[in-house]
């Protein structure tokens, strides 16, 4: 028997109404990790080299409650680098996020969880886009099924880059289409707008998790049409993880920037709590 509890605060108390609602395992899963490790933060490991990569998450592991990749960045990928770095997430108590926006019918998208990534094989979370119709879905999650697995698809009802064309009544078409399936883990919203953000928590109305990118401490635009936003703004919104990239990876000290931004987030996580509604 552990002579103290895994977690210094139970799920359920900082959940709240999320912890009801979600029944996704994954969804659990995730907010259980959060209160062992504190953080509210997902990686974005956009880096171009299998040593780099482990290194990394070797570095912020403790920091950080799941870790997404984009598997077709790697240069020098290879079956079992990649195998070592799954392992190395699992030591880590790492969710796989691949964030390869899946976009075709359903059919394609199933195999496309195959294919020389055979991302069904590890990943636990994918993001998808529903721009085909929300069948894509089925296709995911039949992927995972074809090798005994279960996962979690994350929707893109809204994105932090410049000049998407994910309108609002997109957004609206995406959370009808999304908040009552099962394979749905949850939604990605954008994290540099904390009011676009709120408008999303109030349509899911904590019935699924939202995740956000375009999250950085020092705001204001990213490279290419990148947009942040503050990570504190971003939770009080409504995110229940923020997806930082270059805001750790690319600064000169990785671990202490993970380490802030664990604090940031978990500290306005704790100041949300204040307010049940927004649980
Ligand atoms: P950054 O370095 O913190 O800007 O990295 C952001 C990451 O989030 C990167 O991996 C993107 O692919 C990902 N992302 C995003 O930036 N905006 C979106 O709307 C979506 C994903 Br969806």
């Amino acid at each position: 028997m552990r002579a103290q509890p895994e977690w210094l605060m139970e799920p359920s108390d900082v959940w709240g109404h999320r912890w009801e609602r979600c029944e996704n395992p994954l969804a659990r899963r995730y907010m259980e990790v959060t209160c062992r490790k504190e953080s509210l933060v997902i990686l974005a490991a956009d880096l171009r080299t299998m040593d780099e990569l482990k290194d990394l998450v070797g570095l912020v592991g403790p920091h950080i409650a799941a870790l997404k990749t984009h598997v077709d960045l790697v240069d020098d990928w290879t079956a079992d680098g990649w195998n070592e770095l799954c392992e190395l997430a699992e030591e880590n108590d790492l969710m796989l996020f691949e964030d390869r926006k899946f976009a075709d019918i359903g059919k394609i998208s199933r195999g496309q969880m195959a294919g020389v990534y055979d991302i069904r094989s590890w990943a636990d979370l994918v993001t998808a886009h529903g721009i085909s119709g929300t069948d894509i879905v089925d296709g995911l999650c039949a992927g995972w099924a074809d090798v005994q697995r279960e996962g979690g698809v994350l929707l893109l009802a809204q994105m932090s880059s410049r000049g998407n064309l994910l309108s609002t009544k997109y957004r609206e078409k995406m959370v009808a289409a999304g908040v009552n399936n099962p394979g749905v883990f949850g939604f990605i919203g954008n994290g540099s707008d904390a009011t676009e953000l709120a408008e999303l928590g109030v349509a899911v109305g904590g019935r699924k998790l939202i995740w956000t990118p375009g999250v950085n401490l020092a705001v204001g635009d990213g490279e290419m049409g990148q947009r942040y936003g503050n990570p504190r703004e971003a939770i009080l919104a409504g995110s229940d993880g923020i997806i930082v990239g270059s805001g750790i990876h690319g600064v000169n000290n990785p671990r202490g920037a993970a380490e802030e931004y664990a604090r940031v987030s978990w500290a306005a996580k704790l100041e949300r709590l204040q307010d049940y509604n927004k649980l």
